[in-house]
């Protein structure tokens, strides 16, 4: 790791995982009818670089659509979002699509990256950090889904913005996202603002190609969370008795990621078994799609109004500037 840059700030960390963990995968393998369990635990390291991978992917239209979306209308974000801005992003950076946004923004007061996966964080922030050495990094390491203070930040703040890039929004249920929207319009207090980057309704057969593509990295993705609970939480999940599967949700506008028992079996986490029937599944993922309509209302519902939307020739997905009024 290259030496920290000095505008790099130490990396305040107030997660709690592995009990939490622990308790969250028995509460939601216990759960019935349907075995749950959250996509926040997708994200350790391998799953951060499997991720990666998969904004590779042809079948994986989001990432590629988002950043040509940022690189044509950066300076109109800019123009928006205004000088002497404090952009916090939901997220820790390490996409091109903040490197963009940074470049287009007019002398910004300071950045905050903010993620789960703190080694991730760490070295996005480091990056950045050296990639633009006049600007103040503050790296959080914590649960955006849990309200949490940000740093001090030297210089002036004339606007908090929330940066929310990937249409990440989408993995939440719409009560969870309108709480998740609703903490950030707190944070972000009265004339903050949010862009935010809203994968929009679609062709479903485009859908579960992006979500389960030809060379399976999407499901070495999902099938991953079980490696990680046999490591982490002494589980004894067989892998090749599970399979990836990614399905439409009509009445909700969703993709849902689900591990499918391929035949009976039981599994131990900690001193608890959990047991599987054949077909039976654990779901992993949901990935909500909206339209400006259907985004706006749940945002308004936490005080936010829609200003300016950008969007792809294809319509695909759009990053929209909401305000807090
Ligand atoms: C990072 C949450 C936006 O839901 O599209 C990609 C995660 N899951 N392929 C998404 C994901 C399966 C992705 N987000």
């Amino acid at each position: 790791m290259p030496t920290k840059p000095e505008n790099a700030n130490e990396l305040l960390d107030v997660s709690t995982a592995d009990e939490e963990f622990l308790n969250d995968a028995i509460e939601g393998l216990s759960r019935k009818p349907q075995k749950t369990i959250s996509p926040k635990y997708l994200y350790d390291k391998r799953g951060s670089e499997l991720f990666d991978d998969i904004c590779e992917l042809d079948e994986y239209y989001p990432t590629r659509t988002e950043i040509s979306i940022m690189r044509q209308y950066a300076d109109e974000m800019a123009e928006a979002i205004g000088t002497e801005a404090l952009l916090v992003e939901y997220g820790s950076g390490s996409s091109m699509k903040t490197g963009t946004l940074l470049k287009a923004l007019k002398n910004l007061t300071g950045y905050v990256p903010m993620d789960i996966s703190g080694e991730h964080l760490e070295e996005a922030a480091q990056r950045i950090a050296a990639d633009f050495p006049n600007l103040h990094v503050y790296p959080v390491c914590a649960d955006f889904t849990q309200p949490f203070d940000l740093p001090p930040v030297e210089g002036t703040v004339r606007r908090r913005v929330a940066y929310f890039p990937g249409s990440t929004i989408g993995n939440f249920t719409k009560a969870q996202a309108a709480d998740v929207l609703k903490h950030i319009s707190d944070l972000m207090g009265s004339g903050g603002g949010l862009l935010i980057g809203v994968d929009l309704e679609k062709d479903p057969e485009v859908l579960k190609r992006a979500y389960d593509d030809s060379k399976g990295v999407t499901a070495n993705f999902n099938l991953n969370l079980l490696d990680r609970m046999n490591r982490e939480l002494d589980a004894n999940f067989d892998r090749s008795a599970f399979e990836h599967q990614a399905r439409y949700n009509h009445d909700l506008s969703r993709i849902e990621m689900h591990l499918v028992a391929e035949k009976p079996q039981t599994v131990r986490l900690d001193d608890t078994e959990i047991s599987f029937n054949t077909g039976e599944s654990i779901h992993t993922e949901n990935s909500h799609k909206f339209t400006e309509e259907t985004f706006a209302e749940l945002a308004g519902e936490a005080g936010f109004t829609l200003v300016k939307v950008w969007k792809d020739p294809r319509a695909y997905f759009s990053v929209m500037y909401l305000e807090v009024a």
